[in-house]
């Protein structure tokens, strides 16, 4: 019988590093042996790729809370079912850059989505899938925003104000708090180096099933 996949994602306000640390944990996991899928939110899928260009549509201003909320979970509902669940069944495991964590972050502490809400379409639209290793890159707000200026034009989220993503950190931190065997909570202010080697260590454990 196939043993049954990791589902590892990671959360972080913007510019916090997950990029960076995708491409080393990847390079980290594969050399370990690991068949692994990466993907990311939104997007992932055909569908998802398409409702990631509409949510980030800075032309798009006038999108509200509860369409923004509907159409994460949209795009989450396709990965699930078209990527991750078929992934993990296969004994591959799945990286993946945001989950739902995000959509309690943003949505949830960002934009005021009440909390009753978003956990009701998160079992509607993941029917149950929850990670078992979800890495937070956290670090303040001015240092990720400061990293990621310069990279163009600001997308339909990034434009929001301070406020907005000192929220978004607060609710992340407030739901690893909650949930620490599941959360491994990383600062990403140290090197990229120290990065890495902090989220491999957190993966440590998961190896148990792996021969
Ligand atoms: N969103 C949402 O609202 N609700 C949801 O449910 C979901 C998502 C799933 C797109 O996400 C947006 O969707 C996001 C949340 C929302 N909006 N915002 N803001 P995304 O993950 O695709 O985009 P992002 O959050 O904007 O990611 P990012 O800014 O691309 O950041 P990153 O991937 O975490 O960082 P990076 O690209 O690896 O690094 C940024 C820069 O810092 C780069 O120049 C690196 O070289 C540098 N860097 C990285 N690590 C370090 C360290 N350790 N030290 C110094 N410099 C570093």
């Amino acid at each position: 019988m196939t043993t049954r996949g990791k589902f590892i994602t990671l959360e972080g306000g913007e510019g916090a590093g997950k990029s960076t640390l995708l491409a080393g944990l990847r390079a980290h996991l594969l050399a370990r042996g690991v068949e692994l899928v990466q993907t990311r939110e939104p997007g992932g899928t055909p569908l998802g790729e398409a409702i990631r260009a509409i949510v980030l549509d800075p032309a798009l201003h006038g999108m509200s809370g509860e369409s923004e909320l509907l159409l994460m979970f949209a795009s989450r509902a396709q990965l699930v079912r078209e990527c991750i669940e078929p992934a993990l069944a296969e004994g591959k495991w799945v990286l993946c850059d945001r989950f739902a964590d995000a959509s309690y972050a943003y949505q949830g502490g960002g934009r005021g989505m009440p909390v009753e809400r978003i956990a009701m379409l998160e079992r509607w639209a993941t029917d149950g899938l929850a990670p078992d290793l979800t890495l937070l890159l956290d670090l303040p707000v001015a240092t990720g925003r400061a990293r990621a200026a310069g990279r163009g034009e600001a997308d339909r989220i990034e434009v929001e104000a301070d406020a907005f993503f000192e929220r978004v950190r607060a609710a992340y931190r407030a739901r690893a708090a909650a949930e620490p065997a599941r959360f491994r909570v990383i600062d990403a202010s140290r090197s990229p180096a120290q990065v890495l080697q902090a989220a491999i260590d957190a993966t440590g454990h998961l190896f148990g099933a792996v021969a």
